[in-house]
């Protein structure tokens, strides 16, 4: 049995030695040094170059490196009947817990109105609301919009959150559907975008989404960056309708050098970092999962094609 790595912009070594270590039955390979193609029975898949999968014809299931399977989705060369497994995994999920409320924290103790101040040594103390006065809104309530808004609640915060389906979470006011969409953006202080990007999801933060959030509102985005119109964004910004953005995901990545993005002064950009994927536990997430696929136990993580996610 054979298992591919193709994983672009990977250090590959560690993930090789992972799994040699997890799977020791299984021979790893790292694209493009796949051996013979029909030998191939599982592959783990990172920013795939698109067009190249159709020659394994043995393939039994895709994994996916990441959360999100947007671009697995979006190659042609995947033959439709091979399940697409996505990561949900505690690695990633803590990291996206600490990110998502490390910001909150960053607007809702006014960090940056403090960072201002200190630039033009301004020894003042402002007004501070406490958690319950502010609403952090969750566009998505996934496996890690949950357990960010969960964090949230459990610091006393007013959460709420949007997802495809009707929902009960405890301490979270679970809204769905086009209703609850806008009825999410006008009562939060602080929106978080937790989408996949889809058919329905792409371009869903546009100019009206953002005028119809309150004024003085933050906006997170660690979805994807097709779920926001950036020319829409840079506009609520620029008017004093939104107070300022964290951007962790793009439309195009790595973030072109000229985008303004880069330099606009209440926006926050990292690369594609809120949550990242370790071999310390991914690689025993999904090893225990071919694992229990070979046994007959079937892909509990198979994504939905047609869904989307
Ligand atoms: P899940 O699949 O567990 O959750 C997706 C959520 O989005 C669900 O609540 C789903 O609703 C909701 N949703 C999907 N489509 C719609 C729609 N049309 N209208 C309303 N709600 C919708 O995903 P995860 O929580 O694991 O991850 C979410 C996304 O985060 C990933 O797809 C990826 O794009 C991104 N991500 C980014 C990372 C980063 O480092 N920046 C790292 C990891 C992930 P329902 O519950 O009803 O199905
Ligand atoms: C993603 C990830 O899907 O980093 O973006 O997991």
């Amino acid at each position: 049995m054979s298992f591919l790595l193709m994983l672009t912009g990977v250090e590959p070594e560690p993930w090789v030695e992972g799994f040699r270590g997890a799977l020791p039955e299984m021979e790893i390979r790292v694209w493009p040094d796949s051996g013979p193609p029909e030998a191939v029975d599982y592959a783990l898949l990172w920013l795939q170059p698109h067009g190249l999968l159709g020659r394994f014809s043995h393939l039994k299931a895709i994994f996916s490196f990441g959360a999100g399977v947007d671009r697995i989705l979006a190659d042609p060369s995947i033959r439709p009947e091979i399940p697409i497994v996505r990561l949900i995994d505690p690695g990633l999920t803590t990291g996206m817990v600490e990110y998502v409320v490390h910001r909150v924290l960053h607007y809702h103790r006014r960090i940056p109105e403090y960072e201002a101040m200190q630039r033009r040594r301004d020894w003042r103390e402002l007004e501070q609301p406490l958690p319950d006065d502010r609403t952090i809104g969750f566009l998505g309530l996934g496996v890690l919009g949950t357990a960010c808004a969960q964090a949230l609640a459990g610091l006393g915060f007013d959460v709420a959150g949007w997802s495809r389906t009707p929902k009960k979470l405890p301490g979270i006011d679970c809204l769905h559907g086009e209703a609850g969409f806008g009825a999410l953006l006008e009562r939060s202080d602080i929106v978080v975008a937790l989408l996949p990007s889809t058919a329905d999801t792409r371009g869903i933060l546009d100019a009206r989404a953002f005028a119809r959030m309150k004024r003085g509102a933050w906006f997170i985005n660690v979805g994807r960056g097709s779920l926001v119109v950036d020319d829409d964004l840079l506009a609520a910004l620029d008017r004093g309708h939104l107070a300022g953005a964290t951007l962790d995901v793009f439309q195009v990545e790595p973030l072109p050098v000229e985008h303004r993005y880069w330099s606009h002064p209440l926006v926050s950009v990292t690369p594609h970092v809120a949550a990242y994927s370790q071999p310390k536990t991914v690689v025993r997430t999904i090893s225990e999962q071919i694992r229990a696929f070979e046994a007959g136990r079937g892909l509990p993580h198979a994504v939905d094609r047609a869904r989307g996610y």
